[in-house]
């Protein structure tokens, strides 16, 4: 993309509604634009991260077994009432009536609306394990919706559901999540810790947040120090074999690691060294569930188990929260001139940046380099304003792209561009060919 054809609308001054610097970085970063108290239209720049995450969550799920389809965002109220649900969510819930009357909402999630149609399509045992999925955006009535796309009224989430014939097979489902779970943030560049929650209106009291450590964060939590030291990795885990997702499982939660809601000070102090004990602040970035035949009993969502008896399918719902996940990443990932994206989120995979416009010898290495790069499958952001090299660095800078190549006359003149990492601020001189070897090498398999 040349960035004279593009639609990026950065801020010169920093918005003074915004008190947290990833909601600051977006609106100056021409990522977002507020249409009304927490919601936001995703602007060409924000609309690339978003889909980014999208990719990553789609491909982790698909990774473990899970399967993706889409279901509304309008839901029909009636199907709350069976669950018992209508009331309980209270005013956080958006209600609608249609022009005949009839009671309707914007979706807050999805338990009831996919029991509806697993019971109109599945009744035998041998259909089972299923595990669907879908990433549509959902509403609720925050009381105070702030901070950007990080309390939102609207946002995107991926809420995935299982359908088990029991209980053991259903823990089996929440353990295949929390290892996607994992997959799909450290790909994302960030690390993010499963903590003992509380069901809240979903309901279970089995139940995960995953919480990325931030002091922006609206989460108090406790953990042992130690838990930050385990890494997922590139491990290839066998998402059909129960020992090895529980072994995930257990290495993940073994440590003492809750939110406020859940939190025992007599178990911390029981169970972790003092000089280990933390108490912090975090984004939830997902949250995983096991409730049992909560719904599947109140919806009639039953199968004729291998016994020939019908029986409630045991059920749990795993959500992510998409659009929170950008401004979770920045607040894990900035400095004091912008963003710093990591590589498996970055809107494009480099920059490039001509100092000197209408040079013939640096347009034409510009351009070559784009083309270069664009034929290896890799997208640049070319900088090819007539402005000062200051005002683009800043921009680069403040967008946060993880790799700039930056061409000027003088060093074309000794053959050599210059290639800076945005994270370290290291910078080499290497000829054009070897910067788009590298920038391919960067981000193979990726
Ligand atoms: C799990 C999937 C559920 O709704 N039902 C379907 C379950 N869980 S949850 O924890 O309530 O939400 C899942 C994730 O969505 C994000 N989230 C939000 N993001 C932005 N703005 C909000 N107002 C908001 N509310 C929830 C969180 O990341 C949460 O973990």
């Amino acid at each position: 993309m040349r960035l004279t054809r593009y639609f990026l609308p950065v801020l010169k001054e920093t918005p003074s509604e915004a008190q947290i610097v990833s909601h600051r970085l977006m609106l100056r970063a021409g990522m977002i634009k507020q249409a009304s108290a927490g919601i936001y239209s995703w602007l060409p720049l924000g609309y690339k991260v978003l889909k980014r995450i999208e990719q990553i969550v789609h491909e982790e799920q698909i990774r473990a077994g899970h399967i993706p389809m889409l279901m509304p965002t309008l839901q029909s109220a009636d199907l709350w009432r069976e669950s018992g649900r209508y009331d309980d969510y209270g005013q956080e819930m958006l209600r609608i009536t249609d022009r005949h009357g009839r009671d309707m909402l914007y979706g807050p999630t999805n338990e009831e609306l996919i029991t509806d149609i697993f019971r109109a399509h599945v009744s035998s045992y041998k259909d089972l394990p299923l595990t669907l999925y879908h990433i549509q955006w959902k509403f609720r009535d925050e009381i105070r919706p702030r901070f950007g796309v990080m309390r939102g009224r609207e946002f995107l989430m991926k809420d995935g559901y299982n359908f088990d014939l029991d209980k053991d097979a259903a823990l089996h489902a929440y353990n295949r999540h929390l290892v996607s779970y994992l997959r799909s943030y450290e790909r994302m560049g960030l690390q993010a810790i499963p903590m003992r929650a509380d069901g809240g209106p979903i309901g279970g009291d089995y139940t995960h947040e995953f919480l990325v450590l931030a002091e922006t964060g609206e989460s108090e939590v406790f953990y042992d120090s130690a838990i930050t030291d385990l890494k997922f990795g590139d491990r290839a885990v066998d998402y059909d074999s129960v020992p090895e997702c529980q072994a995930v499982l257990e290495e993940f939660t073994s440590r003492y690691a809750r939110t406020d809601e859940t939190h025992d000070a007599a178990a911390f102090a029981a169970q972790v060294p003092e000089a280990r004990r933390r108490t912090a602040r975090g984004i939830e970035v997902g949250q995983i569930f096991y409730f049992g035949t909560k719904y599947s009993e109140a919806m009639g969502a039953t199968v004729v188990g291998p016994d020939g008896q019908r029986t409630p399918v045991h059920m749990g719902s795993h959500g992510i929260g998409v659009s929170r996940l950008l401004g979770a990443i920045i607040e894990a990932s900035h400095d004091e001139r912008g963003i710093i994206w990591p590589e498996g989120v970055t809107p494009f995979h480099c920059g490039i940046v001509n100092l000197k416009q209408g040079d013939a010898a640096a347009d034409a290495a510009c351009e070559g380099l784009y083309k270069a790069l664009t034929a290896k499958g890799l997208e640049p952001l070319y900088d090819d304003r007539a402005e000062r090299a200051g005002a683009k660095f800043a921009t680069m800078d403040l967008i946060g792209l993880p790799w700039r190549i930056t061409v000027g006359p003088r060093g074309l003149e000794k053959g050599v561009v210059e290639l800076t990492s945005r994270r370290s601020g290291e910078s080499e001189e290497i000829s054009p060919e070897a910067a788009v070897d590298r920038i391919a090498q960067i981000y193979a398999g990726r």
